[in-house]
């Protein structure tokens, strides 16, 4: 089922059209309520009848974490703080947290957008939603939340962890749905066979998984283990949270819901727009928003836009599954890498679980990159040869694909701390 077929199969001249009316209106709301972007306008020589159509994006410049850090907490809030009727969080590994404030017109859009993606993902008003993502000031649990109500499809709040109930409730109440990160899926999976339980003891048809990359190695893991279809969601804290792009059923790109969210892809370095189908750094604009619209948002997030019809027959531009972050980037004795490569050889062996850590460290002068990987239990207790053997050929094929030495522990089936959020797969020393 398609949620809204108006919208999101339009033609591209009538998204074009919707886009440069609302694109237009956002810009004289920021550029009358929010002094910092005002400036840096004025810098560009621009004011707000500059921006005629929604191909004068370009010419607007770009808001970071960083100017929602130093207006910390509502100073880039548009909307009175009598209308805003909720504030979300990103925590952010370092400084300050970035502060999001919803008007009601904000959380119907959200709730709106949300409604399309569990649409896209197959979901329907007979589904049994288990959202295991974490309520609270992170957008994943009450994003889903609202999104599933708006659907009319049922809701189970569990939130995250308690891994043991997620399983009974996924049981008694016959979820078919569920909605976490990948790597809580994969958790979650690990659990269920422990308590000897199948997926054919359950009625899991789909999951909804995203808030930190995973590759498509992981989704078909998690669709063997789980006998589910794995769906890919998007979305960030700044601009609205899940929602702002998902994958149908076809799972080739996640359509971005764009009469809300103008996607751009810019070339980190250079910072000007790349061309269509190129990969760079994901940009956006909110278009709707009234509590905090941000014009040219750079998410640090790395993707490909993808222009072609999709076989569902929605016309909303698709993004590829996020390829990493650029600030995640490892540079390692020069060579860029990113951990969803090292991901993919790990999880196309057999011998190993889908279960690592990447520990980066300096000794001198020079990088060093330790790859922690855990063998699964079937191998574990074979000999000591043969583990050494698969160490030596999982070191091979790494550093075949990425061109740099790495040492390879195998550590002990489930000895890899497991995440019920975002799992944190890289520990960067040199930065210590
Ligand atoms: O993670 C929102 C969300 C909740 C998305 C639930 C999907 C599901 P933040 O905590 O602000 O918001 O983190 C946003 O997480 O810039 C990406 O780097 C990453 N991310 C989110 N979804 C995906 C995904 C939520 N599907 C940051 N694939 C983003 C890859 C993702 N990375």
């Amino acid at each position: 089922m398609i949620w809204n077929e108006s919208i999101e199969c339009a033609s591209r001249s009538t998204m074009k059209n919707i886009q440069t009316v609302r694109l237009k209106a956002t810009v004289q709301r920021i550029y009358h309520n929010i002094p910092y972007y005002r400036k840096k306008m004025q810098e560009a020589g621009l004011t707000p009848e500059h921006i005629r159509t929604v191909d004068d994006l370009h010419l607007l410049p770009f808001t970071t974490k960083t100017d929602l850090r130093d207006s910390y907490p509502f100073g880039s809030f548009t909307a009175p703080m009598s209308e805003i009727v909720r504030v979300h969080a990103s925590s952010g590994t370092t400084g300050r947290p970035t502060v999001v404030g919803y008007t009601r017109n904000d959380i119907a859009m959200w709730s709106e957008n949300v409604t399309r993606a569990l649409c896209m993902a197959g979901v329907h008003q007979n589904d049994m939603v288990q959202v295991a993502y974490g309520y609270g000031l992170f957008t994943g649990g009450l994003g889903l939340h609202y999104g599933t109500e708006n659907l009319g499809a049922t809701v189970i709040p569990i939130s995250g962890g308690n891994t043991q109930k997620q399983i009974q409730l996924m049981q008694d109440f016959g979820s078919s749905v569920l909605c976490c990160t990948p790597s809580y899926a994969l958790y979650i999976a690990e659990v269920l066979q422990e308590m000897n339980i199948t997926p054919e003891d359950l009625k899991l048809r789909v999951g909804i998984f995203g808030a930190e990359p995973w590759s498509e190695s992981m989704r078909h893991e998690i669709e063997d283990k789980l006998h589910i279809k794995a769906i890919d969601i998007y979305g960030l804290s700044e601009i609205v949270g899940p929602g702002v792009s998902c994958e149908c059923e076809h799972q080739c790109g996640m359509h971005v819901n764009e009469d809300h969210f103008l996607p751009e892809i810019i070339d980190p370095e250079t910072l000007q727009p790349l061309p269509p189908g190129e990969v760079g750094e994901l940009v956006f604009s909110t278009i709707t928003k009234e509590g905090i619209p941000l014009l040219r948002y750079r998410t640090r997030d790395l993707t490909r836009l993808i222009y072609d019809q999709c076989a569902c027959g929605r016309t909303l531009v698709r993004m590829e599954k996020c390829k990493g972050r650029s600030d995640d980037m490892l540079i390692i004795r020069g060579v860029n890498v990113f951990p969803s490569q090292i991901e993919s050889i790990l999880l196309n062996m057999s011998e190993t679980a889908p279960h690592y850590l990447l520990i980066v460290e300096r000794e001198g002068n020079l990088d060093t990159l330790k790859v922690q990987v855990e063998v699964n239990e079937q191998f574990f207790s074979d000999e000591v040869k043969a583990l050494q053997n698969l160490a030596k050929k999982i070191k091979s094929n790494i550093e075949s694909t990425l061109g740099i030495s790495v040492t390879v522990q195998l550590v002990e089936p489930k000895s890899i701390e497991r995440s019920v959020g975002k799992a944190k797969r890289v520990i960067d020393k040199r930065q210590l």
